[in-house]
């Protein structure tokens, strides 16, 4: 049975290093969540669980297509689905001032936690929906991770670190990888540095006469300009040149050897009480999506100056188009004031009453904390089937 225990305040946990040894780091002590209730302020309270640990996380990130859920089937056959052909859709609707934007869509929707097995270890990997062309999106699926990460964080969960996957035959390194990339860095902090393996894929699409030439070229930009500030702090890199089991193992055994980390997001959204817009990585979400709003309103006022046009000139064909367009944009306009107020929540005490729901709701108490875990996440996270298995079985 998961008990709550109240303990007295315990000052807040900075990220850890890089372990130097090959033994894995087990501190749980490290990740230990301080539970406080706003009736509680400024004294704070220590949460703990009677169940076995240390249960450890890593989750694996990129930008649609770069080949997260493929990853993970490499480890766990057929756990997580994978896009057959990236999608498109032809945006012109929704997008009158452009002729024709082809957006890619993500296929993976909701994060999904697989648990598997490294050597002796068992560690639950966790696919993440990616940011795409639509940046429209990039908050919600901010808010998504953010959401997972807050309750693993609670939950005592060791967060062993971030697989990040780029794709080696993408030839530049722009748009929504970098506005990512940007994020992650923000959100995960100079100390996490060490617990980011950063790893490309699809290599065999860059092979040609001259051998992966093309490919090396742009592994060694990527580690000389985009990525140097990350590799200089400690970020390991790898290339999946092949599609292994054996590859995807070891990147992420070299994750289980470092000492588990708390992220500056978690740090500022727990330590610090901060609202999820005003962290480091929320300010930059916020700030892109606010321009995008203030350009939106722009559009829907020319739309609605065009729409009276063609209603006072009795443009019948001209106002039914333009009528269309201003319905497209107002839905997606809705839909940033949605992300917005997504943006401005402040999960901390959120996160706390959402694990006492699931921990009361639970006969007979929860076996481990990735169990309670998925109680607590509910339709927000989807289970991979061995997952669920073990959870009849456990
Ligand atoms: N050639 C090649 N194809 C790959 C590789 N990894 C993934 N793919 C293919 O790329 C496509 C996208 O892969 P996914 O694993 O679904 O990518 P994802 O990052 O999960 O994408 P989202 O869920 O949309 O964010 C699929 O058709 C995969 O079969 C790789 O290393 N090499
Ligand atoms: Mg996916």
């Amino acid at each position: 049975m998961v008990k709550w225990r109240i303990r007295s305040f315990r000052p807040a946990v900075s990220a850890r290093r890089i372990s130097s040894g090959g033994d894995l780091q087990d501190n749980p002590a490290s990740t230990r969540p301080r539970v406080r209730s706003s009736s509680q302020r400024p004294e704070d309270r220590t949460l703990s669980f009677d169940v076995p640990g240390p249960e450890y996380m890593i989750l694996v990130m990129g930008v649609t297509g770069s080949g997260k859920s493929s990853f993970i089937n490499l480890l766990e056959d057929d756990s997580v689905s994978v896009g057959r052909n990236l999608r498109s859709r032809n945006a012109s609707m929704s997008s009158p001032l452009h002729d024709l934007v082809t957006l890619i869509v993500p296929d993976t929707k909701s994060c999904t936690a697989v648990k598997t097995k490294i050597g002796q270890t068992i560690v639950t990997v966790v696919d993440t929906p990616g940011f795409n062309d639509d940046e429209d999106s990039d908050g919600k699926i901010f808010a998504k991770i953010t959401r997972f990460l807050s309750t693993q964080y609670r939950l005592g969960i060791l967060l062993k670190g971030i697989i990040w996957l780029q794709k080696i035959d993408d030839n530049k390194f722009t748009g929504s990888a970098r506005r990512y990339m940007d994020i992650l860095t923000q959100m995960c902090g100079d100390d996490a540095s060490p617990n980011i393996a950063l790893v490309t894929t699809m290599w065999e699409k860059v092979k040609g006469t001259d051998g992966l030439g093309l490919g090396l070229e742009r592994d060694e930009e990527l580690r000389q300009h985009y990525w140097s500030t990350l590799v200089d702090g400690g970020s390991c890199v790898f290339q999946m040149y092949t599609r292994s089991r054996d590859r995807a193992e070891a990147i992420v055994a070299t994750l289980l050897k470092k000492a588990d980390v708390v992220l500056q997001i978690q740090r500022e959204l727990f330590d610090d009480h901060q609202r999820l817009d005003r962290t480091c990585a929320g300010k930059m979400v916020s700030s892109a999506l606010e321009e995008r709003i203030f350009e939106k309103l722009q559009t829907i006022r020319t739309l609605r100056e065009q729409l009276e046009d063609a209603e006072r000139r009795k443009n019948d064909r001209k106002r039914d188009r333009i009528r269309k367009q201003l319905d497209a944009q107002l839905d997606e306009h809705a839909i940033q004031m949605r992300t917005r107020e997504e943006l401005r929540c402040q999960p901390d005490d959120e996160t706390d009453e959402k694990i006492k729901e699931a921990n009361d709701k639970k006969e007979g108490g929860w076996k481990s904390r990735i169990q309670l875990f998925a109680g607590v996440m509910g339709p927000l996270v989807s289970l991979a089937v061995n997952l669920a298995l073990n959870f009849a079985g456990a």
